[in-house]
């Protein structure tokens, strides 16, 4: 045995109980009491949790965008990642014009084996729907990708799909038992209070937050779940943010359809309020944050499983770069960071009584890897699983300032909140990547996960 984990106290989505854990080769391979043996490193967890490491399913590291990038690459986005308790990205890689997915898919996972200091995967995203990527779809799946995604915004850019790609491109990704995402945002309402507000002198923050109120997101969220109801696809609606979708999806669920919804940290701890304030550009992201209504309701459909998954959008942009817009919204770079902040975050809420430490593995590690196709390597605690694990401490108190995290971001939409309880130990397949604030990992750790079609 390399590694025991002693007298902690194991979180799965299901239970929680005291036991041991002994890891060899990266696996666990007991769990048990009184667990000893001499080569082995002892870890001693008396009074703490002992998690499966959390999963971010979705992220963009080394997102170009115009003529920057997003702010945290591979290197430095796992890092970050690893001391917040995340063990594997999702990163969604763009096709680029012109560009066939596994050429996108190849390039940025030989990025990643150079990189990636914690374990990975990608999502596919679509920006050019033809036949001839209808059927490259398929060898992405073979490859190990069972999501793609699409933008029903982005319409000027030229990167939108109209509804009858997309239903093509879900009925596509069904056949080759993949899920298709949607960005669903209404892109000519968004255009049209652009145009208005831009001539009318509207030019600051709030007015992204104008532009794409909650009826762009639920009008478009709602037309995602018709075609999928309509056709029988799976759908999967990333960084969903408003109430009205949500309800939207909580029908087609009852009904039977095969529909998740992700959220977001942002989503459930801010409110539109912070674009009215200095800073605001910082939170300026896609779909935007919403009122308090719709933050009452994501939490609720965390608490009754309409809300799958959490996970951060992940895509940070340096202060400069936000800044640039202050005297346009327009020119704002879209996204908020969050990699390191969403265990210790929803962690937080459950060591606070808000839910349940058990419901805060399903949503930020047993879903996603159950729902992704690497279950049950990933997203528990149990004998043949990846020792990813977190030792968490529910006494430790933690402040977040921009010193104190692990990104290559010069600033946090976080700075100033306060979590009950933090991780104090990373574990990536049984080796120790961050302890008590410090990074132990290395760029090159991370492993591709190579993920199974949807059952
Ligand atoms: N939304 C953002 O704000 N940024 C990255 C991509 C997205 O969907
Ligand atoms: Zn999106």
């Amino acid at each position: 045995m390399d590694l025991i984990i002693k007298n902690g106290t194991i979180v799965t989505a299901k239970d929680m109980y005291q036991a041991d854990i002994g890891v060899k080769n990266g696996k666990v391979i007991l769990i048990g009491k009184d667990l000893d043996h001499s080569d082995a490193t002892m870890v001693d967890a008396t009074d703490q949790l002992v998690l499966p490491g959390a999963i971010d399913a979705n992220t963009h590291l080394g997102m170009p965008l115009d003529n920057i990038q997003s702010a945290d690459d591979y290197e430095s986005g796992t890092r970050a990642a690893a001391c917040g308790g995340t063990t594997t990205i999702f990163d969604y890689v763009i096709q680029q014009p012109g560009e066939k997915i596994m050429d996108t898919l190849r390039k940025r996972k030989q990025l990643c084996e150079k990189e990636a200091c914690i374990d990975y995967s990608f999502h596919a995203t679509l920006t050019d729907v033809n036949p001839e990527i209808l059927k490259d779809m398929e060898e992405a799946v073979q490859f190990g990708i069972n999501q793609f995604k699409v933008f029903m915004i982005y319409s000027k850019e030229g990167m939108a799909t109209d509804d009858g790609t997309l239903v093509k491109a879900m009925i596509r990704a069904k056949e080759l038992g993949a899920r298709l995402a949607v960005h669903a945002e209404n892109p000519y309402i968004i255009n049209m209070h652009t145009e208005e507000f831009l001539a009318e002198g509207k030019v600051h923050p709030w007015y992204h937050y104008q532009s794409r109120q909650e009826y762009v997101e639920t009008e478009a969220v709602k037309r995602a779940v018709y075609w999928a109801t309509s056709f029988n696809t799976p759908l999967y609606i990333p960084h969903l943010a408003c109430k009205e979708g949500l309800d939207e999806i909580s029908r087609a669920r009852n009904e039977g359809y095969d529909i998740l919804a992700e959220t977001c940290p942002h989503y459930l701890y801010f409110t539109n309020e912070v674009y009215k304030y200095d800073g605001a550009q910082n939170y300026v992201c896609s779909p935007p944050i919403k009122g308090p209504e719709s933050q009452d309701a994501l939490w609720n459909g965390i608490k009754r499983g309409d809300v799958s998954i959490v996970s951060t959008d992940h895509c940070p942009f340096q202060s400069h770069e936000k800044n640039a817009g202050l005297d346009d919204y327009t020119k704002i770079p879209n996204g908020v960071m969050g990699i390191e902040n969403m265990y210790p975050y929803m962690l937080s809420e459950a060591n606070k009584g808000r839910l349940s430490f058990n419901k805060v593995v399903e949503v930020c590690s047993s879903n996603p890897a159950q729902f992704f196709g690497c279950s049950p390597q990933k997203g528990t605690i149990a004998i043949g699983s990846d020792a990813d694990l977190v030792v968490y401490d529910p006494e430790k108190t933690f402040v977040v300032r921009p010193e104190n995290m692990h990104s290559n971001v010069d600033h946090t939409i976080w700075d100033g909140v306060e979590f009950s309880g933090y991780p104090v130990k990373t574990f990536s397949r049984g080796k120790l990547v961050y302890d008590r604030e410090t990074f132990l990992g290395e760029k090159g750790w991370g492993q591709f996960i190579k993920r199974q079609p949807l059952g």
